[in-house]
């Protein structure tokens, strides 16, 4: 109701007014203007959510510039109808994609990889930001079930760190009764390895939790390099109408991980293996795992560039607790427990919090600008608050509202929001994003279902300044951002990099051949043909078709549509991609180039000429070297 209202006063409950004067309105347009032909100065890397998507829009101007398909297929560039994809995705046509991390070098991103999560089918992908494109995806991983508490990066790529939202018996496969949830179920922290080459991850280790549901975690730096935290918002281990059942409690238990320890622990052979992983029992080895109660029903946990504060936004209760990390590793060294859950510690809450800011209502996640402050987004009260971080004064001590500086309304519900390089040693500061759970009211009418909405708010002043809004696909959860000169993307693939042994480069090349009911065919696209352009085969037969784009000029894309198989490669400069289809029915096909290439794009077809049984050219007659399309 509350949002109702907010929409049509433009008021919030942050009480203040979001309209703005004649000169504030054009200084703030400026302020994101991009001019026709100059570009942006950051990247914006947001995921998609359910859509199984990245999108990427450029900051200040918050226009998206492209759609990076991650676990979905996406006809626009062909993503999931080529061999090599179709593979990448393989049963699934959808991911529920939350926290994009990019790849650091000692706590700074390094331009390298961008990974992404899969809530919903235990997955991890990686982007490579050298093409903009997926090129792994691994999973579902083994004894994971909710893949959401990730993708949270070590700070020199080591490990992406995840933990479970949900809870099943494990291994995978085992029945229980969820009404035995808390003996029969359980969690999940994953160590997943990035080789530092490569890129290219496995699974390295487990930690085996007790079944909370763990929530928004980040990875430590600095004082607290090799540590990883983690909230959970069902330490009462409820196991139906969560809603009340799991939020009984004042204080949740967080997760403080020390997964150097676990590395070693598992190099040591303290681990027992379930479904091919190494798993950590926390309980057998101590020094892996602590707990640390956190209110209420906390949501995030992030770690600030500095390494030393971790701030824990708690939903259920009006302010962020602070901890200390100096004084988490004091609480561990010195054993200043308060108990523990099932063999593992528990930090006393009083001994490692530093202090609880009172922000506001629905405190989720929180960043950072490296100059000592803090952003906290508002769920219930839609705003952004800017807060101090500590060291505070002896006044702000006694009264933590003094540390609370300044609130801006956003529109509607905050979920996550980023600073530029929050989570490096270095932000940028500058710029913040706040991606909005509701738009209702925000822009003209598009029925029932509203998008979502990002609003670019700068933060370079003592006050934050709200100063352009744009509208998104669903649905955007965490973001990255990244400054445009740190990386290079290619302009082409180099030919001599093409180490596709399938891949033609001249028509002399190009062909297609049969052995027996295999019929392999290899075309070279280029402005404006396929060659060859014509393909014979029939009805039975196993098509394979591999198509190179010779261009070695950037944005001279390809595309092959076939009609009726449901086919649609997409092919960059340089490219080769191959699909693979069984034919069973007769006919001539035509196959067509589906990305507007040159003013003979349209002319840029061909046949696949499907022969019932016994009819049309021999083997022989569609010949080993591409005799039947030079016509
Ligand atoms: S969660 S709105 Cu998936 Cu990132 Cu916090
Ligand atoms: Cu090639 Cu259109």
């Amino acid at each position: 109701m509350t949002i109702a209202i907010a929409a049509t006063t433009g008021l919030t409950s942050c009480g203040k007014s979001s309209s703005t004067s004649q000169g504030d309105r054009t200084a703030n347009a400026l302020a994101s203007y991009v001019a026709p032909g100059e570009k942006d100065e950051y990247y914006l890397f947001y995921s998609g959510g359910h859509s199984g998507q990245v999108f990427v829009a450029g900051i200040p101007s918050l226009r998206h510039i492209v759609t990076i398909p991650v676990f979905a297929p996406y006809p626009g560039t062909g993503y999931g109808f080529d061999e090599e994809s179709k593979k990448m995705l393989g049963d699934f046509t959808w991911g529920d994609m939350h926290h994009p991390a990019l790849s650091q070098t000692n706590s700074k991103y390094d331009g390298r990889w961008l990974f992404v999560n899969d809530n919903a089918n235990n997955r991890i992908a990686r982007i490579d930001l050298r093409d903009f494109k997926t090129h792994q995806i691994l999973g579902p991983i083994p004894n994971s079930i909710g893949n959401h508490g990730s993708s949270f990066i070590t700070e020199n790529s080591e490990y992406i760190l995840c933990a479970t939202r949900f809870s099943v018996p494990l291994p995978k496969g085992r029945v229980a009764d969820p009404k035995d949830y808390e003996k029969e179920f359980n969690g999940m922290v994953s160590g997943i390895k990035v080789d530092p080459q490569t890129g290219e991850m496995k699974v390295g280790w487990q930690i085996l939790t007790p079944p909370f549901d763990w929530d928004l975690g980040s990875t430590g730096k600095g004082p607290s390099s090799g540590w990883a935290f983690w909230t959970s918002y069902n330490t009462e281990m409820a196991h139906d109408v969560l809603e009340v059942n799991s939020t009984q409690k004042d204080r949740d238990l967080c997760a403080v991980v020390n997964w150097r320890a676990a590395e070693k622990a598992v190099a040591e052979g303290k681990a027992q293996q379930m479904d091919g992983v190494p798993i950590i029992d926390p309980a057998k080895v101590p020094g892996v795992l602590y707990f640390v109660p956190i209110g209420k029903s906390p949501h995030g946990m992030d770690v600030d560039p500095t390494g030393k504060w971790i701030v824990a936004g708690g939903k259920l209760q009006p302010a962020t607790t602070v901890l200390n990390f100096e004084k988490v590793q004091a609480a561990i060294n010195n054993k200043t427990f308060e108990g523990d859950f099932r063999g593992v510690p528990i930090l006393k809450y009083e001994a490692v919090v530093e202090g609880e800011v009172p922000v506001g209502l629905g405190p989720l996640h929180t960043q950072f600008d490296g100059r000592g402050f803090a952003y906290t987004s508002m769920f219930i009260d839609s705003c952004i608050v800017k807060w101090k971080l500590p060291p505070w004064t002896d006044e702000e001590k006694k009264d933590l509202n003094k540390a609370v500086l300044d609130k801006v309304p956003a529109h509607f519900s905050t979920g996550h929001l980023v600073v530029a390089g929050s989570d490096t040693a270095k932000p940028y500061g500058k710029w913040l994003v706040a991606m909005n759970k509701l738009s209702a009211g925000r822009h003209v009418n598009v029925g029932p279902a509203q998008p979502e909405s990002s609003q670019l708010i700068d933060i370079s002043g003592d006050k934050m300044k709200m100063i352009a809004e744009a509208y998104t696909e669903p649905e955007p959860h965490f973001a990255q951002i990244l400054k445009v000169s740190e990386i290079q993307p290619a302009e082409v693939y180099p030919k001599e990099e093409n180490k596709d042994p399938n891949a033609v480069w001249d028509k002399d090349a190009a062909g297609v051949t049969r052995t027996g009911n295999q019929v392999v065919a290899k075309l070279t696209a280029i402005r404006s043909r396929f060659t060859p352009d014509r393909i014979d085969a029939q009805v039975g037969d196993d098509l394979t078709v591999h198509v190179t784009n010779i261009e070695q000029t950037r944005d001279m894309i390809h595309g092959f549509g076939l009609i009726e198989h449901n086919i649609n490669m997409v092919m960059d400069p340089g490219e080769t991609k191959t699909f693979h289809i069984k034919l069973n029915k007769p006919g001539v096909f035509p196959f067509y180039c589906t990305n507007f290439c040159s003013a003979l794009h349209q002319e840029m077809q061909g046949y696949l000429v499907v022969w019932k049984p016994g009819e049309g050219p021999t083997a022989a007659a569609t010949g080993a070297t591409g005799a039947s399309a030079q016509r």
